[in-house]
């Protein structure tokens, strides 16, 4: 005779309210898809595969056109590199810091970026720079757009690692209200189509420990750069 009974549930198994039952993959709007997660069994390689990138290209506070220190930190990998300095806004070939090419892609990033387009219907995304983000308690991103890449039919993918953060998700003008989206530890966000020149930006940080990032927040944005300069 089968037995029918249920499987004993060990305290691992145990429903204690806490079960996450918001939905994996969330369109924010046409083009805008929020793969809640989709990170989340790879997050600590991801971790491990930024170290060697993060000792080659530092993470810096760099300069607005406007002579504002940035409370971000940033660097990046991959063919370009996104900067910012008092000249102004631009993607580059080589880290002003270190005059050297910006360190290669990991391919496990450029992987999970392709496969993360894919799956919000970018099929064949080859990102050619990954911006990494560095936020500690306070840190924040005010609303602008992402129009450097000097062609807005690629998608761009976001990936969150580390504290969650409150995104701000605006319209076509800066002035439309921004409603805020909790981007967490794992979740991975592409933008593409009408959503792409979006404003948007991120609250200041708040304060917390992460098991594998510490007090901070990174977030890895996945580009691909047309045309560009030095
Ligand atoms: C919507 N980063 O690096 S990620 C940026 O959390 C940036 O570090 C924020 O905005 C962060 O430019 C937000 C989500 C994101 C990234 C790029 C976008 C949303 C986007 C480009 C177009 C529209
Ligand atoms: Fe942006």
């Amino acid at each position: 005779m089968p037995d029918s009974t249920p499987p004993q549930r060990g305290f691992g198994q145990m429903d204690l309210g806490l079960t996450d039952t918001r939905p994996k993959r969330v369109t924010l709007s046409p083009g805008a898809t929020l793969l809640r997660g989709f990170a989340l069994d790879q997050a600590e390689e991801l971790w491990r595969a930024l170290t060697p990138v993060l000792h080659a290209a530092p993470l810096r506070r760099m300069l607005t056109p406007g002579g504002r220190q940035m409370s971000v930190a940033m660097t990046s990998c991959g063919t370009w590199g996104w900067i910012t300095d008092q000249t102004g806004y631009r993607y580059t070939r080589t880290d002003p810091t270190t005059q050297a090419p910006w360190p290669t892609m990991p391919r496990l990033l450029f992987q999970l970026a392709s496969r993360s387009a894919a799956a919000a219907g970018f099929e064949g995304f080859k990102p050619n720079a990954c911006l990494i983000n560095r936020y500690e308690a306070g840190t924040r991103m005010t609303a602008h757009q992402d129009k450097d890449e000097g062609d807005i039919t690629q998608p761009i993918v976001s990936v969150s690692l580390g504290l969650p953060i409150l995104f701000l998700w605006g319209g076509l003008q800066r002035t439309t209200r921004p409603h805020p989206i909790l981007l967490e530890h794992g979740d991975v966000l592409v933008w593409g189509g009408k959503a792409r020149l979006h404003y948007h930006g991120v609250k200041p940080l708040e304060q917390g420990v992460h098991p594998l990032t510490g007090p901070t927040r990174f977030n890895l944005t996945f580009r691909y750069v047309a045309q560009a300069v030095s």
